[in-house]
């Protein structure tokens, strides 16, 4: 296969549409506005340590103007270079609580369907640790106005879905249905380049990650047997693992994705559901980790089958590399 490492995203995604001979250009279109957006989002993260040069969020800075909260920044860009773009209809973010309308034109004659979470992780900010942006893409199922039906539809209707991450680089990560390809940004000319063709996330991993101070309040035994059995000490089999928790779900999971490993997060008694939102975090995810060669569920059913029935549902989570997501589900049962 050809090496396209280097490759800029803008010209790697045209060089995908010509896969699908029926397609007009508009998937590729609205991918190049996320990078975008996401640049823009990437810009003003860089910023975030300078809050005592700048001004405190909600507060003036020296030149008097208000400073925004990041996520409030991000989401707003995200609105702004989705609706400039055209190819969206209707989106949903983590941080509106209704779905949003785009004007009349693009609401009836565009295609897709938006759903992201503009800055995941964000409580992580003040201290420099990687956050992301996360995206899922669909086509419409209704005609005219969009309606809650288009934004309610299972992860396995997705037909792209990725994140970016802010971290010691900036990386975005897609798929499109066929294997999942990450990009990482290079500021010196402002594109993102192909770093990182074809991931597979290894089937065995020795990494799990998961909020494990709130042990008690899992409300499944078979998290706690699950958890003390990668702590155990098997050299046949090397363990114990090692455990690795940002609480930033695209830094946790890029991480995984890239060295294999389990990520977990199980109902609690506070979070019945988990924490984790299912169409703005858990079925971009898992879109992209099945893609890459991992699973995805609840535990007991697949995450991509989940039937959305709100737009802020949640649900449990155990993604990762395939072995161990199989193990993990075998001490549920
Ligand atoms: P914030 O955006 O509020 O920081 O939440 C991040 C997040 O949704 C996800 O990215 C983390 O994996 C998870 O929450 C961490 O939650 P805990 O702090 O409960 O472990």
């Amino acid at each position: 296969m050809q090496d396209l490492r280097g490759i800029t995203y803008d010209e790697f995604v045209i060089l995908k549409q010509k896969d699908f001979p029926e397609a007009e250009g508009d998937l590729s279109k609205l991918l190049r506005d996320i990078g975008l957006a996401a640049k823009v989002i990437n810009r003003e993260v860089n910023k975030a340590g300078l809050v005592d040069i700048l001004g405190m969020t909600g507060t003036r800075n020296v030149q008097g103007e208000e400073v925004q909260k990041l996520d409030e920044y991000a989401n707003e860009q995200m609105i702004k270079y989705l609706r400039a773009g055209g190819q969206c209809c209707v989106m949903a973010s983590e941080e509106e609580e209704d779905f949003i309308h785009v004007d009349d034109e693009h609401a009836v004659d565009a295609k897709y369907v938006v759903l992201f979470d503009p800055l995941d992780g964000s409580s992580n900010i003040d201290v420099n640790a990687s956050i992301g942006t996360i995206f899922s893409i669909y086509e419409r199922v209704t005609t005219g106005i969009p309606t809650i039906e288009d934004v309610l539809q299972p992860g396995n209707q997705q037909v792209a879905a990725g994140y970016v991450i802010y971290g010691s680089s900036t990386i975005l990560v897609y798929t499109s249905g066929n294997g999942v390809n990450g990009f990482t940004l290079d500021p010196t000319i402002g594109e993102y380049c192909l770093s990182h063709p074809n991931i597979k996330t290894p089937e065995n991993g020795k990494i799990y990650s998961i909020n494990e101070g709130e042990s008690n309040n899992w409300t499944q035994q078979g998290v706690r047997d699950y958890i003390h059995y990668c702590k155990e000490i098997n050299s046949d089999e090397k363990r114990p693992y090692s455990s690795r928790y940002i609480g930033s779900m695209v830094a946790d999971l890029h991480r995984n994705l890239i060295k294999g490993g389990i990520f977990i997060y199980p109902a609690t008694q506070k979070a019945p559901n988990g924490k984790l939102r299912l169409l703005y975090e858990c079925n971009p995810m898992a879109f992209l980790v099945e893609q890459a060669g991992g699973l995805a569920n609840n535990g007991f059913v697949r995450i991509l089958e989940a039937k959305p029935t709100e737009l802020h549902q949640r649900i449990p989570i155990f993604i990762g590399s395939k072995n161990m997501v199989l193990t993990a589900n075998s001490f549920l049962k």
